[in-house]
């Protein structure tokens, strides 16, 4: 018998599987419950007081309105499955078998806080660490996850699920969240999952903070931390050399000397309104990251000390109509759609920053796939705590609104577990981390 329970413990993690994969393969998928066993081989940890399974009750929390389309991402991650681990404590994950964001150990009561800092303030050494640890995340399966790929995504029973690296599985969440929503026959480009609306900054938040823990659990190193980049007031890229993000050549290819030269973008554009990620196993039909910095004459440099000072200044949350008209609201000059010195509607912050680029990073479906990505996104998401801290802010200042998946109830999707978007407005050192003061910020 303890023969048999040790076989079994082994297997579960083996198949230790945003879509666990222990439930969309084998047997799970067909109960539409994703609730499965932890070592102590109960459900979601139940007999070790990790967690339980319950039901999902929707919640549509956007100012009570239900909206009159269908999409399988709406009311995350319902359409998949009808209940899932809650966990308790400091408990998480899809089985209740981590911890929460900044917590580490057995029983998940070590609390650790971690600093992330500016990339040119690592040593040599932390610095060859970071670029080490993403090659190695861009090779690595994800143990837990897979990701989900279609040719019709209008289509239950086309979806199929694949293997993904973590750095993949990253990169995937983006391009899913962005996809637009088939409205009355035409598809709606002006919302999304992740942009456009009040869930901006949180939910980039969450992607950091699962990429980096992804890499703390991949390594085993604890204090792994994210850098970020100052680019204010920079009128060249100063990373965009060989020994930091890469040098680029005439076509806006990377460097064969850079450390990301043979990196691809999975899940391209093609044939982008109905599918899902096409060519997700197919290594031949991607293409390899590519950027021109400073090249697009509308963003020909990166937005200013002053820009952020001013964005800073703005101390509404988001306003009506919360989506990218919304005036006078610091996500929406966060996010870059409105100029928070004269309130015009022009590109900055944020957006100005990825149309600096270009190439794989100004192109909204693929930009996570570049690296470059993740040191952007660390530096508003590093804006975002000072605007926290400053003005004392708290989860009750996210406002219900009507952009998908974005009510402050509702899970950021499609990220699994669920995460509600108005939780991101607590503090950094809930989630474990800090930032370093660099040029007076
Ligand atoms: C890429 C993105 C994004 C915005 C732009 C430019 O991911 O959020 O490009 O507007
Ligand atoms: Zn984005």
């Amino acid at each position: 018998m303890i023969v048999f329970c040790v076989f079994l413990v082994l297997c579960y993690d083996l198949v230790q599987a945003q879509f666990p994969r222990f439930c969309v393969t084998g047997a799970a998928s067909k109960s539409d419950s994703c609730c499965p066993l932890w070592t102590d081989l109960s459900p979601c940890g139940l007999r070790s007081g990790r967690g339980i399974c319950r039901d999902f009750v929707p919640v549509f929390n956007q100012s009570g309105h239900v909206p009159q389309y269908n999409d399988d991402r709406l009311n995350w991650p319902k359409y998949y499955f009808t209940s899932a681990c809650e966990c308790l404590g400091n408990y998480s994950g899809y089985r209740c078998g981590d911890c929460k964001y900044g917590y580490f150990g057995e029983k998940c009561d070590r609390k650790i806080t971690i600093v992330r800092k500016e990339i040119r303030e690592l040593s040599l050494l932390e610095r060859k660490r970071f670029f080490s640890y993403l090659a190695l995340a861009k090779i690595t399966k994800s143990q837990d996850f897979v990701i989900l790929y279609t040719g019709d995504r209008h289509h239950k029973d086309t979806y199929r699920f694949v293997d993904a690296s973590i750095y993949d599985v990253f990169s995937w969440i983006h391009y899913y969240s962005t996809k637009p929503i088939l409205k009355n026959g035409t598809f709606d480009d002006s919302t999304n999952y992740a942009h456009q609306g009040p869930a901006f900054p949180g939910w980039h938040r969450l992607g950091l903070l699962f990429l980096e823990r992804q890499i703390q659990l991949m390594t085993g190193d604890e204090n792994f931390a994210l850098p970020y980049w100052d680019w204010r007031g920079e009128q060249n890229c100063s990373i965009c050399t060989n020994d930091f993000l890469g040098d680029n050549d005439e076509q806006g290819f990377l460097s064969q000397y850079s450390y990301f030269a043979f990196w691809k973008s999975i899940c391209s554009g093609y044939n982008y309104d109905d599918s899902y990620c096409l060519a997700a196993d197919d290594f031949n039909q991607l293409e390899k990251l590519h950027r021109k910095p400073g090249a697009n004459p509308h963003a020909r440099s990166l937005p200013t000390v002053q820009e952020v000072e001013d964005t800073l200044n703005l101390e509404h949350f988001d306003r009506f109509p919360y989506n990218r008209y919304a005036q006078h609201s610091f996500r929406n000059a966060l996010e870059g759609f409105l100029n928070a010195s004269d309130g015009e509607f022009q590109t900055t912050m944020h957006n100005l920053v990825h149309n600096f680029f270009g190439g794989t990073m100004g192109e909204v479906p693929i930009s996570s796939n570049d690296p470059i990505f993740l040191l952007h996104h660390c530096f508003i998401d590093k804006i975002y705590e000072k605007w926290l801290q400053k003005y004392n802010a708290t989860p009750d200042v996210y406002p219900k609104n009507d952009q998908p998946g974005q009510g402050p109830d509702e899970c950021a999707t499609p990220y699994f577990p669920c995460y509600t978007n108005k939780y991101f407005l607590h503090w950094s050192d809930k989630f474990g981390y800090d930032y370093s003061i660099y040029k007076g910020m």
